[in-house]
This record gives C-alpha cells, sequence and structure tokens, in this order.
C-alpha cells in the first residue's frame, strides 16, 4: 500500500494543518449552505428534510474532521499502547446529537438552522438510529468507546458493518412482527468507506504439512474460498476534548477471484449468485439475546471480522516496522464476550503459520494480548462450536485450538496429578451433547485477565461458571463493573437537569460524575426540590408528546411513571410486572378495592423478543392484551394505565428514561449480570424496584436501603431453593391474590374468552417457572405497596429521587474505563 503524493507538494495548504469552519453562527450556516450544494446538489428552497439533515450530518462532521486527523497523526507520532476493542455488536445510537455535544456546536447549529429557515430537532428527528446491537452488550460497547474518546485514551474498535441491524418491531393485534432494520436506505453520512484498504478473509478447505527452506517441519492452509472485508470508519469523537477516535466496521464483499472462475465457466447468474452468498456475512445481525444459535453464517460472521481487524493492524504494525514480538505494548484486544474468541487461534495462525514463529513464542505474544469480559450467567448462553463445523469452515484454526487445549491439559495434569476428572472437566472440547470448543474456556486460558460486569456476577462468575479455572489462576480473574456514558444518557437526554446541575455545582461532573455528590445537600431544599419535580413533569411531558405522535398513545397526566424497558426474557421476568398489574386491576373489578384506592400509575413497557423465542413472543402478546383491557375498562377510573410503545431502541429510551419515576429491574437474582437500563434510571433520578441482583446490588449500596425498594429471594436463597426443588403451584394454592391474577389471565378474560389464547404462558408459570417468578410475587407486591405509600410524600420521594442522581455518578463509564485501564490494559491517555 502507498500513501501520500507522488512527488514533494510545494503548495503551502498542502503541507498546512486541516483547518475547522469557524465555531460561530455565520460559519456554520455558510458550512452548512455548502453542503447543502455540494453534497446534496440542491438549493436550500428545494431540499427535502432528509437532504437538509444529510447536509446538517456533512457539516457537524466538517467540525469534527480536524480533530480526527490531527488525533490519529498523534497517535501515530508517539507509539503507544492502545485498546483494540473486538465486538460484534455497537448500539450505537444517534450520531448527530452526540456529535453536536462533542463539538459544542448545539446552540450555534439551532441559531443557525433558525436562521435559515430550519428547525433542528425536526432534522435530528429525520436519523435513523444504527442498530447494530441486541441490547446491554452491545450499548455497553457504545458507551466505553465514547467514554475512551473523552478520555483521551487510544482505542479502536473493530465490529461488523451489519446492512441491517436489530429488527424493527411492530405489532399486529398485539402480537410482535418483525420488520427489517433499512438503517442506511436514507443515505449514511457519518461513515468513511475504505474499499482501497480493503483485506481478504479465507474460509474452509484444508491443511498440510510441509518442510519449509530452514528444513523445519510446518503447517500451512489451503483454503476453499474467500471474501474481501470493506472497512467503513466511523468517527468517535470525545467531549469537547479535541479526540476523535475510530470505529472501524467491516463489509463482506465478493473478491474477485471468488467468481472469476464461474464467470469463466460461462454461469453468470451463478457468478451473481456466489456475490450475494459473500456479501450475506455481513448482511443482518444476528437478533437473539441470551442464547447464542449454533449457526453456520454466525460464526462466518465472527472469524470474518475478527480476521479483518487483526490482518488490519497486524499490517499497520509491519508497515511501521514494529516487531510483532513485542505486540502486547503496542495493543491490547478486549474480547467484548465470547463473539470474538476465534481472534485467539487467529493470532497463533499469524503469527506460527506467516511469520514463522515458533508455537512458543507466538503462545507467549498471543497470550498477552487479549483479555475478555464475560456477560452471562445463563449456562445456555455460554457459546460452544461443533468441532465439525469449525473443521469445515476453519480447519487450520481447529487445530490449533486442539494444540492450545493438549499443553494447556499438560499444565493441569501437571498441577493436580491424578485427577483426571478434572482434566476433562477443564478441557476447551466438550464431548456432549455433540462434540464442540467451548469458547470461554479458551478465552479464559487465552486471556491475560476474565472479567465480570458487576461485584456478585465476578464472584459468580468465578464460583459457578468457571470454578476450576479461579482455582487454578486465581489473579486472572477480577470485575470490572458497568458504566453508562452521562453524555449521552444524562447531558443530551436531559438537557434541563443538566443544566440544574451545572447551575448548582457547575459543569464538572459531565467528566467527573462522581461530583454529584456535591448535590446531596439540595436534597432537602425545598426550592431545588420544585425545580427538580419540574423537569420531571417537563420530561413527562416531552414524552407524552413523542408517544402521541409515534405510536398514538396519551398518557395521562400526574400518573406514576412505571418503567420497564429491556429485551423480553423469561429470567427478566416481565411476567412478574405484568402479574402486579393483573392483580390490580383483579381487586378493583372483584370489587376488593375501589378503584380511587389505587396510587394513579402507568406503567410503560419496551421490549423485543427473539423471533424465535415463543414464550418471549406470547409474553408479548399478554401485555398488549392486558393493556388494551385495562385501558379502556372505565371501573379503573383512568388509574391505571399499561402503554406499549412498539420497537424500544435507543432513541425512545433516551426520552422515556428521563421521565420514569419507578425503575423495574426485577430478574431473579443471580441472572442479571449487571443491567446497564438500572444505572441510567438512578442517574435520571428514577427510584429502583429491584432484585439483590447484578448491578442492583451496587446501586442499592450507594443510594442507601431508604432509597431503594428491594425484594425478593438473594442468590443463596434461589440457589437453596432450587437445590430443594421448586414448585410454582405451590405459590399459587397458597396466595389468593396471585391465584385470582393467573385465574383472570386462563379464564380468557385478556383474550375474549379464549380460555387458550395464553395457555402456555400460565401452564408455564404454574408448572415450569424456571425464573421463580411465583415465588417472589409476594415479595414484590409487597414493595410496591412501599412504593406507592412513598409516592403519596412527594417531598420525601424527591429527596429520594435527588439522592440516587447524587449518589449514582460511580456509575459513569469513564469509572469503568479507569478500572479497566488500571486492572486489565495497562494502557495509558495521551495526556
Ligand atoms: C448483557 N448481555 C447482560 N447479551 O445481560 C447484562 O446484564 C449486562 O449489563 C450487559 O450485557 C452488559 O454487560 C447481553 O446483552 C447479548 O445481547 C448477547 C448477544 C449475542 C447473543 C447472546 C446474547
Amino acid at each position: 500500500r502507498t500513501y501520500g503524493p507522488a512527488s514533494t507538494p510545494t503548495h503551502p495548504l498542502a503541507t498546512a494543518p486541516v483547518s475547522s469552519p469557524a465555531h460561530s453562527v455565520d460559519g456554520f450556516v455558510r458550512e452548512f449552505l455548502h453542503e447543502l450544494n455540494t453534497n446534496q446538489g440542491v438549493t436550500l428552497s428545494l431540499s427535502s428534510v432528509n437532504d437538509q439533515y444529510l447536509a446538517l450530518a456533512s457539516t457537524v462532521k466538517n467540525y469534527l474532521m480536524a480533530r480526527w486527523l490531527e488525533t490519529n497523526r498523534k497517535t501515530r507520532d508517539a507509539k503507544v499502547k492502545a485498546v483494540g476493542y473486538l465486538s460484534a455488536e455497537y448500539l450505537l445510537g444517534r450520531q448527530l446529537g452526540n456529535a453536536l455535544l462533542a463539538t459544542d456546536l448545539g446552540e450555534i447549529a439551532h441559531k443557525g438552522l433558525e436562521l435559515c429557515g430550519l428547525d433542528l430537532a425536526t432534522l435530528r428527528s429525520q436519523e435513523v438510529e444504527p442498530g447494530l446491537g441486541n441490547g446491554g452488550l452491545g450499548r455497553l460497547a457504545a458507551c466505553f468507546i465514547d467514554s475512551l474518546a473523552t478520555m483521551d485514551v487510544p482505542c479502536i474498535g473493530y465490529g461488523i458493518r451489519y446492512e441491517y441491524g436489530i429488527f424493527r418491531q411492530t405489532f399486529v393485534d398485539g402480537r410482535q412482527v418483525e420488520q427489517p432494520d433499512t438503517w442506511l436506505s436514507l443515505g449514511s453520512p457519518w461513515e468513511f468507506p475504505h474499499p482501497e484498504a480493503s483485506v481478504q478473509v479465507d474460509f474452509g478447505g484444508h491443511t498440510e504439512k510441509y518442510t519449509d527452506d530452514d528444513g523445519r517441519e510446518r503447517t500451512r492452509w489451503v483454503p476453499a474460498w474467500n471474501v474481501l472485508g470493506v472497512p467503513y470508519n466511523y468517527m468517535v469523537p470525545g467531549y469537547l476534548n479535541g479526540r476523535v477516535n475510530t470505529l472501524r466496521l467491516w463489509s463482506a464483499q465478493a473478491t474477485k477471484a471468488f467468481d472469476l472462475g464461474i464467470f469463466n465457466a460461462g454461469d453468470y447468474a451463478q457468478a451473481v449468485r456466489a456475490q450475494t452468498f459473500a456479501e450475506n456475512i455481513s448482511k443482518v445481525l444476528y437478533p437473539e439475546d441470551s442464547t447464542p444459535q449454533g449457526k453456520e453464517l454466525r460464526l462466518q460472521q465472527q472469524y470474518f471480522f475478527v480476521a479483518c481487524s487483526l490482518r488490519d493492524f497486524i499490517n499497520n504494525e509491519l508497515e511501521e516496522g514494529f516487531d510483532l514480538h513485542n505486540l502486547s505494548d503496542r495493543i491490547i484486544f478486549q474480547l467484548n464476550d465470547t463473539h470474538p474468541v476465534i481472534a485467539v487461534p487467529e493470532l497463533m495462525r499469524i503469527l506460527v503459520d506467516e511469520q514463522g514463529f515458533e508455537w512458543d513464542e507466538a503462545w507467549e505474544v498471543t497470550k498477552s494480548c487479549f483479555a475478555y469480559t464475560c456477560h452471562t450467567l445463563l449456562p445456555e448462553a455460554l457459546e460452544v462450536w461443533s468441532t465439525e463445523l469449525l473443521g469445515r469452515l476453519l480447519p487450520r484454526h481447529l487445530e490449533i485450538i486442539f494444540q492450545i487445549n493438549d499443553e494447556f491439559l499438560a499444565e493441569v495434569r501437571a498441577t493436580y496429578p491424578g485427577d483426571e476428572i478434572r482434566a476433562r472437566r477443564m478441557s476447551m472440547i466438550a464431548e456432549h451433547p455433540e462434540r464442540g470448543v467451548r469458547m470461554a474456556y479458551l478465552a479464559t486460558v487465552a486471556g491475560t485477565k476474565v472479567n465480570g460486569v458487576a461485584a456478585l456476577h465476578s464472584q459468580l462468575l468465578r464460583d459457578k461458571v468457571l470454578p476450576d479455572f479461579s482455582q487454578l489462576w486465581p489473579e486472572k480473574f477480577t470485575n470490572v463493573t458497568n458504566g453508562v456514558t452521562p453524555r449521552r444518557f444524562v447531558k443530551m437526554a436531559n438537557p434541563h437537569l443538566s443544566d440544574l446541575i451545572s447551575d448548582t455545582i457547575g459543569n464538572g461532573w459531565v467528566t467527573d460524575l462522581e461530583r454529584l455528590r456535591e448535590l446531596e445537600p439540595y436534597a432537602d431544599d425545598p426550592e431545588f426540590q420544585d425545580k427538580f419535580r419540574e423537569i420531571k413533569a417537563w420530561n413527562k411531558r416531552r414524552l407524552t408528546s413523542l408517544l402521541e405522535a409515534r405510536d398514538g398513545i396519551v398518557l395521562p397526566d400526574g400518573h406514576l411513571l412505571d418503567v420497564m424497558v429491556k429485551r423480553l426474557h423469561e429470567y427478566k421476568r416481565q411476567s412478574l410486572k405484568l402479574l402486579h398489574i393483573i392483580s390490580l386491576y383483579e381487586q378493583v373489578v372483584s370489587g376488593k378495592i375501589a378503584a380511587s384506592d389505587l396510587t394513579p400509575r402507568t406503567v410503560v413497557f419496551g421490549a423485543k423478543a427473539a423471533p424465535g423465542y415463543k414464550m418471549a413472543k406470547d409474553t408479548i402478546h399478554l401485555i398488549n392484551k392486558v393493556a388494551e383491557k385495562v385501558n379502556n375498562d372505565p371501573v379503573l377510573e383512568g388509574r391505571l394505565k399499561v402503554a406499549f410503545p412498539a420497537n424500544y431502541n435507543v432513541t425512545l429510551a433516551e426520552k422515556l428514561i428521563p421521565a420514569a419515576d419507578l425503575s423495574e429491574q426485577i430478574s431473579l437474582a443471580g441472572m442479571e449480570a449487571s443491567g446497564t437500563g438500572n444505572m441510567k434510571f438512578a442517574l435520571n433520578g428514577a427510584l429502583t424496584i429491584g432484585t439483590d441482583d447484578g448491578a442492583n446490588v451496587e446501586i442499592r449500596e450507594l443510594v442507601g436501603d431508604k432509597h431503594f425498594f428491594l425484594f425478593g429471594m438473594d442468590e443463596p436463597a434461589v440457589a437453596e431453593l432450587g437445590a430443594k426443588g421448586y414448585n410454582p403451584i405451590t405459590y399459587y394454592e397458597s396466595q389468593p391474590q396471585l391465584r385470582a391474577a393467573l385465574d383472570m389471565v386462563m379464564n380468557g378474560a385478556f383474550s375474549d374468552g379464549d380460555q387458550d389464547m395464553f395457555g402456555s404462558v400460565v401452564h408455564n408459570l404454574l408448572h415450569q417457572d424456571r425464573f421463580m417468578a411465583l415465588a417472589d410475587f409476594e415479595s414484590y407486591v409487597a414493595a410496591q405497596a412501599k412504593v406507592e405509600e412513598k409516592y403519596a410524600d412527594q417531598a420525601a420521594w424527591t429527596r429520594s429521587s435527588i439522592l440516587n442522581v447524587a449518589r449514582t455518578g460511580f456509575f459513569s463509564s469513564d469509572r469503568s474505563m479507569r478500572d479497566y485501564i488500571q486492572r486489565i490494559w495497562h494502557t495509558q491517555p495521551m495526556i
């Protein structure tokens, strides 16, 4: 690859640093109109809203450009160690608002556009968010790269440019129907394709032994087919600090070699099909939650992006003359769950087969270049790739994995002589139900560090998921509690609260979130409380207008806003929340209580179900049917409403979370690795009703028992009940309120008398209930009564709400990044 001019440039501008447009309304308008004319090819008077949005995006990009180029130059020159974040998912959310914030252009853009007769908010709502992730794991990656840029830490994020992100959810007769997410269809102003920097990725074929010129026995991989990875770069701007890191997402294309043979054979149609076959690799994000499917295409995606990323990084290193023996001085690859773990044998293959390293030498380098984050505790969520598939798709990698495993097991046997059962337990190769590679074990063996994502989760990871490994290498295991970016989820999402905070304690909190502590003295201040409440009310009005326009949902005034937003999964227990709603309704219908006894409450759900997850989809159907009934029954006198806007995503979260009073974090203890929505709610002043699970534990410790509604069994109690034998029907039999609620569903109250429609949901709860919703029902209802009691005392509620904001600064992803740097990466910020 050659870069730069063919001869020395002589024009002074050619060597001058790149300049930014003037940071003023005039400068902005000039740039905007220029983009509209030259990029979109239209005049203002004939421009569509989409033209205007695209021109606006280009304008803001132009302000970031000089910083991006300068960041790249600085980082290259400083020759520092960088973070390579390897993640199959980035749930970025809309880019424009964040870019305006990072450049401090919000006000200028607003005024400038107004002078052009345009409205910034309208243009912002034109943006389709890149939904290149499923949920928490993908959103976490997006928060982390934001924090690293803001903290001036060199980082390159690597991932996949899915042509279709997470599906768009619609409801038809209350049932989820998935639509393709065509996020690229109206243009993609935030990406920079670099086809000239494409890399080739091989698949299939076989391996063969040969003797090299030095007489060494070597192996080579003779692949059967290949595709091209085309990099698309995205800017990752730091907040007001001049740094712009890079996110590099790979798109799959057919190589020429791929279809040349077929063209020559004269089968044009087949050649075109071959092209489609290659491009399928980055076509669509797998919409799974928690249970990976062992799909061939998924493994292709994983290897595809990892091979592109390693090739990209290593080519750069070689071009710059670095010695790959010292690779760990230059990079630490963070494995975001097991999805990128195939990078481990890939690096071994590059070093041994391509670079001529001895095996041991290569293993030393490889072991120091990776660290692994686990995001789950569900056993079925741990990826196992069948050796049959791996051998077919990546034969050389399978051989390498076998050799890594052999050497690892030799170490185990040397440490525990005679303990063959342990060696078998720890093998990376599972024998049942089919022969497969346990990717989490491979990651654990190869990683310098292994971390869980909240204190409880890291403990359970050590004790329950990887106990043999934590016994063998206790120092390898660590915790880094997750965090969220305060830029997007407070400053951008809650502008009035942000202003109130900044007016009260200055604006340092945006990059130093622990400073929110300085708000504590104001928790009792009636004037501050009034302002705080007024802001919550404003956020509710903003949500109301959005939902009305977006979904035709009308939210009543003055209700407690009770919000449960997250993927639909049995372990998260949306059904428990639903049973609470049904129970309140049932008590009014049956005359046990008067409607006027209810605290006026609106429950908002947001949840996508994996398209193949029947129980989750049935639960969505039931929620919608309950909503229909409850919202239209005059007996409730409007005191209980259920809203379920479709297609919950980052954009909706930014409006919903700031409006919430109550945050539902009600997973069965020991099941939610961390949760990050819980942090966003607390930082925006919602109180949590939650179990002792994931990061809830740390939230409660920080905000204090009085400002958190704890309920349910803790993890040891769950384990004990499980061991004893859990029988949900006993709870149904002994708790009249629970029984009445379940009976109501069974009797067809939400299905026009049809007693079968929700039979499977009820049957599952009564006879299986793997996540023990019935066992926690009573305690949940009692905690909800405490919520109502507190809400009745608005001063007390507001005080708790302010204290939640003041005491949860710990959950900034900046702090998470500091922890990763100190405990895992040992990299330095640039300043
Ligand atoms: C989530 N995992 C955890 N997985 O469930 C959540 O507790 C945690 O806060 C978050 O990670 C961040 O650490 C998660 O989102 C996925 O979405 C996978 C996608 C690929 C298939 C398997 C699930």
